[in-house]
């Protein structure tokens, strides 16, 4: 069949075979020039894309620069901050170092009505009676500060404002006095008083003989001492007594001065504690 078709070997009188070569030709030149243009093109992108790549990295280490000096900066702060912060702790353990100490509050007893507290300035006092160790039906109190906290063998062992002491209604009201009486009358060599609060008031020791007639039995200044004090005052006089009254001058010390036992000690040797008392006054009572 292909040999029917006449094949025409001329085109406007040029061998058809030239014809092929040249449109190949012309075809191989314009693949070449779109190939040229096309790498051009590429290659001028690829270059677009380095300068742009360079201006990124540029960029970037621009920016990691920037941020670098801004931690340090950021770091440079904090470690000041650190500084300052050490500086004001060391200076407020300087402080509390210097701050003096407080002192220790004294234990309260369960029965600690409160701290003694002197009456208001020009306060006027009324006369009261003498306040007792006893109850009118007769029964031992047990108020702090009563009279009768001065019965019996010392049990304030140690100085200060203790409940277990007498104490009088106010810390300067001039004169007050403890009376004591103890179960046998002895003819009397010596009374001890055990002072455990700002010693050093007292003024005058006197003795009740059988008729209820008071005899000073010493009367003076006493020795300068520190609490708790166990002071004698011996008899200056020969008497007989059951019954000792102890007088303070309370201006002489200031604050409470509290008494916390009284032994009446006889010429034979014999002591004894108080087993009742009565007060010119008493913190016990309102
Ligand atoms: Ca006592």
């Amino acid at each position: 069949m292909l040999l029917a078709v006449p094949w025409p070997y001329e085109l406007n009188n040029v061998p058809i075979m030239k014809w092929i070569v040249i449109v190949s030709a012309v075809v191989v030149a314009a693949a070449a020039l779109w190939l040229g243009i096309h790498q051009a093109g590429l290659e001028a992108r690829v270059a677009s894309l380095l300068a742009q790549n360079q201006q990124l990295a540029h960029d970037l280490t621009n920016r990691l620069s920037a941020n670098l000096d801004s931690m340090q900066e950021v770091q440079r702060r904090l470690d000041q901050t650190q500084s300052a912060l050490a500086a004001t702790e060391q200076r407020l353990s300087n402080l509390a170092a210097q701050k003096p100490s407080i002192p220790r509050t004294q234990p309260i007893p369960r029965y600690f009505p409160g701290p003694l507290t002197p009456l208001p300035s020009g306060a006027v006092v009324e006369p009261r009676p003498p306040a007792s160790s006893h109850s009118p039906t007769g029964e031992l109190l047990t108020r702090s500060w009563g009279p009768e906290q001065a019965l019996g063998p010392p049990d304030t062992t140690d100085a200060g404002d203790r409940p277990t002491a007498w104490a009088t209604r106010s810390p300067t009201g001039g004169e007050e006095w403890l009376k004591l009486e103890f179960q046998r009358a002895v003819d009397v060599a010596e009374v001890r008083v055990r002072e455990t609060y700002n010693p050093g008031a007292i003024s005058k020791v006197t003795a009740f003989l059988a008729n209820g007639q008071e005899v000073t039995i010493w009367e003076g200044e006493e020795p300068p001492g520190q609490a708790p004090l166990d002071t004698a005052f011996p008899a200056s006089v020969p008497i007989r007594s059951s019954s000792v009254k102890v007088y303070l001058d309370t201006r002489r010390v200031p604050s409470w001065n509290e008494i916390d036992a009284v032994e009446l000690v006889g010429r034979d040797g014999t002591r004894q504690w108080a087993f009742s008392a009565t007060a010119s006054s008493t913190y016990a009572e309102p």
